[in-house]
């Protein structure tokens, strides 16, 4: 499983103040750190409070890509802050995070993705909100292999992300997400890939990294590919090496908790 790095996102509050006087260095340290700490991807995102994230994100692309090679997860809610973002990427491949499953918003990710190389993040949600159970991400899950099969995008090249939901106000979810993440690799061959933002499980919770830890080997137990994720929390990185390891994903070696600092996509 590959380990996008949560933590460059302006829901934190010194993200934001970083933000807010344009200053680089604790965005940087957290670049650099979650890098040595696993993170295969940082997921980077202005946060809810900036006026124009479209004028921001290029901002954070550059002072991201200054001091490490680590690809990128493009993160906003809007199409112009995340075109802004891939232009101004100049290292790796990057992942677009995210579209929902409507059809017009759909094939214009998807095609904006397909124009910049990048992988897309889809959730299974449409205008009318997050899905009730596995059918239902499911059916969502389909229309997005075939818009983008239709469009020529490599179904391998997408990932899938069933929408993590926090255990305290949403219990039926997480097993329904599970239960979602196994049945997406039937959809198609080469099948997409699956992601979730798996701190979202724990939010308003206590004992926090304790149920991202748990619902992390659970879901990698389901197949899972990737995860948006607190690399801080050594315990999680571990788990996630040894997940590797008997999931037969990994050579054994004595050392195999050296092995989560060597994942890609490819
Ligand atoms: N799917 C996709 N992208 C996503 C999500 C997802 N991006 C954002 C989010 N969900 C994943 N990232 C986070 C980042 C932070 C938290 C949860 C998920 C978090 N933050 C603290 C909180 O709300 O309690 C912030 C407060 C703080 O500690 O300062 O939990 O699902 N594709």
């Amino acid at each position: 499983m590959i380990l996008i790095g949560e933590r460059i996102n302006g829901l934190f509050r010194d993200v934001a103040e970083a933000i807010q006087a344009k200053n680089p260095e604790p965005i940087q340290r957290l670049a650099v750190t979650q890098t040595e700490a696993g993170a295969t991807y940082l997921d980077i995102n202005t946060g809810p409070a900036v006026a124009d994230p479209a004028a921001v994100m290029p901002w954070l692309v550059k002072t991201v890509e200054e001091v490490v090679d680590t690809p990128l997860c493009i993160d906003a809610a809007k199409l112009p802050a995340i075109e802004a973002g891939l232009k101004a990427v100049t290292k790796s491949r990057p992942i677009i995070n995210s579209t929902i499953a409507e059809r017009e918003q759909l094939e214009k990710y998807l095609t904006m993705a397909r124009d910049y190389g990048a992988y897309l993040i889809a959730l299974t949600m449409n205008r009318r909100g997050v899905s009730r159970d596995a059918a239902d991400r499911l059916a969502m899950a389909m229309e997005i292999v075939v818009t983008a099969d239709e469009l020529g995008f490599s179904v391998s090249d997408l990932f899938i992300d069933p929408l993590v939901l926090p255990v305290n106000v949403g219990q039926e979810h997480a097993v329904e997400v599970l239960e979602t993440i196994r049945q997406i690799k039937t959809l198609a061959d080469p099948p997409p890939r699956t992601v979730v933002g798996l701190s979202n499980v724990s939010q308003g919770c206590p004992h926090r990294l304790l149920l991202n830890r748990t619902f992390a080997s659970m879901a990698m137990a389901s197949g899972l590919d990737a995860a948006i994720a607190d690399v801080f929390d050594t315990q999680l990185v571990e788990t996630v090496a040894a997940g590797r390891v008997l999931l037969n994903k990994e050579i054994y070696s004595d050392a195999f908790l050296q092995s989560v600092k060597k994942m890609s996509p490819k």
